[in-house]
């Protein structure tokens, strides 16, 4: 990652609390848009949000902004990657205590459910939904936890294509959208999160979460929109 150059003219978003990258330094050869979780399960009926009785108008609220956003930055060849939430068919990579947790709210990770075993790798609800599914060559991350740096070779994917700028979408905005930018952040990645295309299953919490990004200057990167980052896209 490069600093500021005097001599070339710095290209950013608009965002808070800085304008985004840091150096100036947006191209589509190093930044990638990373889609989380945007999964039948966290989104749509008879899912796992939806087994735990959570509205689900708010984490389906992002999928048209994303779908803006993807559109405009695959048009652009950004680099784009997507994330997918769920276990083993065995859940061998299932910790006990994720499990217990999420039986006693009656939704348990890997018990049956009307789209399927509940975040359980191949299941209808595990999947991507059709709006925002990839096309060939975008890469997918499966993760088995909240986070998309843990137990998966995202960082190395990212490194090998000289990838520096992260611009970060997807559900849930405090779970792992906050967790993958979290970790990115403390790999050295310059992150943007784009408030409308995320959500919560608490409203209070997705701004909360936001909130937190933009304290100490901007401690985990900075915060835009979609129709900001479109129209500042290069
Ligand atoms: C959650 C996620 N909320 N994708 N997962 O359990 O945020």
């Amino acid at each position: 990652m490069n600093a500021p150059s005097p001599d070339v003219t710095p290209t950013t978003i608009a965002s808070e609390p800085y304008p985004w990258p840091w150096n100036g330094d947006l191209r589509p050869e190093n930044t990638a848009l990373i889609i989380i979780d945007m999964q039948t399960d966290f989104c749509g009926k008879g899912g796992y949000v939806d087994a735990m009785g959570y509205d689900l108008s708010l984490t389906q609220a992002p999928i048209a902004p994303i779908k803006a956003v993807l559109t405009a930055m695959r048009a652009k060849g950004y680099h784009i990657f997507h994330t997918r939430e769920g276990h083993r068919p065995d859940l061998a990579d299932l910790p006990a205590n994720k499990r217990w947790r999420s039986q006693r709210i009656g939704a348990g990770i890997g018990d049956p459910g009307p789209c399927g075993k509940i975040l359980v790798r191949g299941e209808a609800g595990w999947d991507i939904i059709p709006e925002l599914y990839p096309e060939p060559g975008e890469p997918i991350i499966d993760k088995p936890g909240k986070g998309s740096f843990c137990a998966t070779d995202l960082e190395l994917m990212l490194r090998t294509r000289g990838i520096d700028n992260l611009i970060l979408t997807g559900i849930t905005t405090d779970v792992c959208v906050s967790t993958t930018m979290r970790e990115a952040n403390d790999r050295g990645f310059e992150c943007l999160v784009l408030s409308d295309c995320c959500g919560a299953t608490d409203p209070a919490n997705h701004q909360a979460a936001l909130n937190m990004v933009k304290m100490q200057g901007g401690v985990f990167g900075a915060v835009s929109d979609s129709k900001t980052l479109i129209a500042g896209l290069v």
